[in-house]
């Protein structure tokens, strides 16, 4: 069976940040906690920026129980009509999925999968009709056969990667169209990609800048990469910078932030 036509991703899920948030993961032991207040601020912004661009935004409330919860893109995989609730591979995160599948919830059918497989939402790369997953410390293979068992059904085809030393998949590689592909030099073996699909690699000194968003002909972009800027508006796509400097100190970027529906 065909994938369903992908319309445009004009709705999306984003959670508040919690004061919590200054204890969020971070795998770098040395470094500086986030600042609740100031992501707060990036966050007003980036949900500014997704409106500005015709999405329908559906804010959650913070948990201060939960305090990564603001990375809404792990708990989900949203695909041919079915929004696949994940089981976080961090159990400190497992709760943040309630809030999530409830929203998920109101407007699509949900599956679910349990542990002890695990995935994030971070692993997966959906370009066209094939999803990337990234066996990561996140996505174990019970993760991948459980997205493989909802979504070949459906039409995907699913391949899975090895991720190198990096939190996720999408660390380094995004897919702003169908179409289109931007990553890291080396990052993913163009051969597991859509055949179809242009690839854009960024500098090694943008390896970051790797991960974005698109929407429509438009495409967030951290703030910081001018290069990365540059290939995708050579690609036509009007670029618009978010800073979300704060969440990468606690190792998120631009796509974790959202969850499009
Ligand atoms: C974590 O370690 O789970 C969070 N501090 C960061 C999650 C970032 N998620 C993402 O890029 N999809």
């Amino acid at each position: 069976m065909k994938p369903p036509t992908r319309r445009a991703p004009l709705r999306a899920i984003v959670r508040e940040v919690p004061d919590s948030f200054a204890g969020a993961l971070c795998r770098d032991p040395h470094g500086r906690p986030p600042r609740p207040d100031v992501a707060r601020d990036q966050h007003a912004s980036y949900v500014h920026a997704l409106e500005s661009l015709g999405v329908a935004v559906t804010v959650l409330p913070a948990d201060e129980s939960l305090p990564d919860c603001p990375f809404v893109e792990d708990m989900a995989v949203v695909a041919g009509g079915v929004a696949f609730v994940t089981f976080p591979g961090a159990p400190s995160r497992r709760d943040e999925r309630r809030a999530v599948r409830a929203a998920l919830a109101a407007h699509l059918p949900v599956v679910g999968m349990e542990g002890p497989a695990t995935l994030d939402g971070g692993d997966v790369l959906k370009v066209g009709s094939t999803l990337v997953v990234g066996r990561s410390g996140r996505t174990d293979a019970g993760g991948v056969a459980a997205l493989r068992q909802t979504f070949e059904p459906l039409g995907y085809t699913v391949i899975d990667v090895a991720v190198g030393d990096a939190l996720h998949l999408k660390t380094q590689v995004s897919a702003p169209r169908a179409d289109l592909v931007v990553m890291s030099p080396g990052w993913l073996d163009p051969h597991v990609l859509p055949p179809d699909a242009s690839v854009l690699v960024v500098p090694e000194a943008e390896k970051l800048g790797a991960n974005v968003v698109g929407i429509g002909e438009s495409v967030l972009v951290a703030e910081g990469f001018p290069e990365t800027e540059k290939l995708l508006r050579g690609k036509g796509l009007e670029v618009v910078t978010v800073d979300v400097s704060e969440f990468g100190r606690a190792d998120g970027s631009v796509s974790c932030l959202c969850l499009f529906y």
